[in-house]
């Protein structure tokens, strides 16, 4: 790899001139942003109760400040969201989601971050749109609100379809499977079809398995050495963009618990969630959403350069 390489690998989406960063936020060419390794999607959740850091940006001002941080340490999109989706959280009424991300969105979009708006309801998506995110991060996939297809579908921008069956209220009630990787394929697909249906644009889809949500540990595990699978669904042959979001989420805590049966803490499974994106990323995630940007990034380039090599030389 070659220094000018290293530094369009380890360069922010929004200052490098490619695809995706080239497309101005006006243009709404079809396709999620593009780049020669997984993109690192830095998460600013602008709440109260999230699981691993709510409260910690709700300050609109320490957000905007927290997104501009991620950018610089080379997050390629910023992903800002309003509403906690831990288990058992509460839905939050629309004006406070508006109120917490709007400010967020317009500061951090102004100052050059590509922004996605991680939101269940169109108002939000469209708002958020408006005022320059570039991107939709829906995490029930359409289900929870039926206009998001409409706003998805008329915005024309990348649209992060994951798999959700319910409200976080009852994270884990749906959490059964007889076979986790084939059922999530089949409702993922269902999805697909019913969005493309309604007029979104194959191109911009990109697909989530959803780990957490409806999920237990060894569902999670399943999905993630499955991800080749989720990115060919039934519905086409062609792959899809994978999202995977694993950062810091309750089964890296337990997998990583110690002798007294305690689980790791959040910050303290930031290194487990860099291991999982250099395994992500050299399994061909289109990207891994992050709370911790650096090490992500770096795995993200390690990964990179092993894909490149192993393409190059099948030896
Ligand atoms: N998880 C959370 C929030 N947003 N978006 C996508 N696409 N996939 C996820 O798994 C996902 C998400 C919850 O985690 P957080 O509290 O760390 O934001």
């Amino acid at each position: 790899m070659t220094g000018d390489d290293h530094r369009q690998a380890s360069e922010p989406l929004a200052a490098r001139s490619q695809p995706g960063a080239a497309r101005e936020p006006g243009s709404r060419s079809p396709g999620p942003p593009a780049a020669s390794r997984c993109l690192v999607m830095g998460v600013v959740n602008v709440t109260p109760d999230s699981f691993s850091d709510g409260g910690t940006w709700l300050d609109p001002d320490k957000a905007i400040a927290h997104g501009l941080e991620l950018t610089g340490q080379g997050a390629d999109i910023i992903d800002v969201g309003g509403e906690s989706t831990r288990p058992g959280a509460h839905r939050v009424p629309m004006a406070d989601e508006l109120g917490r991300v709007l400010p967020v969105v317009s500061a951090l979009a102004a100052a050059g971050s590509y922004v996605s708006i991680d939101t269940m309801r169109a108002e939000v998506a469209s708002q958020a749109l408006a005022a320059g995110a570039r991107m939709v991060n829906d995490v029930s996939g359409g289900l929870a609100d039926p206009d998001m297809a409409t706003v998805a579908a008329a915005a024309r921008v990348p649209y992060v379809v994951m798999h959700w069956r319910g409200h976080s209220i009852d994270m884990y009630g749906p959490a059964t499977y007889s076979d986790v990787v084939s059922e999530v394929r089949a409702e993922l697909s269902a999805r697909v079809e019913a969005l493309t249906a309604a007029g979104v644009d194959p191109a911009n889809i990109i697909v989530d398995p959803g780990l957490g949500f409806a999920k237990l540990p060894e569902h999670n595990w399943a999905l993630l050495t499955s991800l080749a699978e989720i990115a060919t669904l039934p519905v086409r042959s062609e792959p899809f963009p994978v999202l995977v979001a694993a950062s810091r989420k309750g089964f890296i805590g337990k997998l990583l618990a110690g002798p007294d049966g305690r689980q790791r803490s959040f910050a303290g499974s930031d290194d487990a969630t860099i291991a999982l994106t250099a395994l992500a990323a050299a399994a061909g995630a289109w990207c891994v959403r992050v709370h911790a940007v650096p090490g992500n990034a770096d795995a993200a380039a390690v990964a990179a350069r092993w894909r490149q090599e192993r393409a190059a030389g099948v030896r």
